[in-house]
Parts: structure tokens; sequence; C-alpha cells
């Protein structure tokens, strides 16, 4: 065991909410999650092709991608004990309907908004970490990263 990473993303439409972002970055410190690096940035197309590669062709791609670049998200490396999981726990099911009915303290039960507009990501596994976290932060070297 020993800390863990995760890449997590608040999506533009949170980032735009100053409410919300404050409220989010409340109850990710209070989870006990640290947020070892945070940028807020722009994502390019480049980026988010590479970042949604699995879901081309998908009848939501062209709206996911054209979404997550339509404005400033914060891309964060949080680090905790089980973090990948702990963190898809803390922001429940990916579709917004589900989240509201199942998992409503959850932050895409409180803060989706639709199933494209789930005001949160997390990576799914420690392969899809460390390819993410390289994505948006490749300036931090993977062996100093990613400790399982
Ligand atoms: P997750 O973000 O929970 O890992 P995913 O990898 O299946 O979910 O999908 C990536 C993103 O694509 C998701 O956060 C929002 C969007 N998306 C997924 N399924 C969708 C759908 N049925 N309609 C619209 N957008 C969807
Ligand atoms: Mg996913």
């Amino acid at each position: 065991s020993g800390a863990q990473q995760t890449l997590a993303i608040l999506k533009p439409h949170v980032v735009k909410n100053p409410f919300s972002l404050s409220r989010i970055k409340n109850i990710i410190l209070n989870a006990n999650f640290k947020i070892v690096h945070l940028k807020r940035k722009t994502i390019d197309l480049r980026e988010a092709e590479a970042f949604y590669g699995e879901h081309k062709g998908k009848f939501f791609y062209n709206r996911l991608v054209t979404f997550m670049t339509s404005g400033p998200c914060e891309l964060m490396i949080l680090t905790k004990e089980n973090a990948i999981q702990e963190w898809r726990q803390l922001m429940g099911p990916t579709k917004v309907f589900r989240a509201q009915f199942e998992a409503p303290d959850s932050l895409r039960g409180q803060f989706g908004l639709s199933d494209t507009r789930n005001a949160t990501h997390g990576s799914d596994s420690p392969e899809s970490a460390m390819k993410e976290i390289e994505i948006f932060f490749p300036e931090f070297r993977l062996e100093t990263v990613i400790n399982f």
C-alpha cells in the first residue's frame, strides 16, 4: 500500500462558478485528499483527443471534446491511500440522473448538469492515471509521481 495518485479534473462549468469551485475544493480537502499539483488551463483539441481517445466514435464524443475545450478546467494531481477508487467514489456515477438518485451527496450528484457536464473527471485505473498525468503534467517525471 501507500499513497496513490490520480488525475482529477474540475470541468469548465464548475470553474466558471466560484461558489461551486470553492465548495468542491473544500469537499476534496475534507475527504483527506492532498492536492499535490494544480493548474487552471483551457485544454486544447490535441490534449482532449489524446485524453478521450477511448471514446472516439461514440455518439457523445464531439459534444464531450467541444465542452471540455470550451473554457478553463482545473487539473489536479490528488494523492491519498487508494486515491483512484476513493476519488471515483466521491465523484459518483457518470450519468447525472443515476448520480442524483443513487448518490445525491456525490460531486456529480450535487454539481452535475448533464451526462456530458457531469462536473468532474477521475482516472479509472493506475494505468490511466499514469497516462492522464503524462498528458497534462508532462513536466512531472512519472517515476516520482506514481507510487503503487
Ligand atoms: P467517467 O467520466 O465516469 O470515467 P466515461 O469514461 O464512460 O465516464 O466517459 C467519459 C466522459 O464522457 C463522461 O465523464 C461524460 C461523457 N459521457 C459518457 N457517457 C456519456 C453519455 N451517455 N452521454 C453524454 N456524455 C457522456
Ligand atoms: Mg472514464
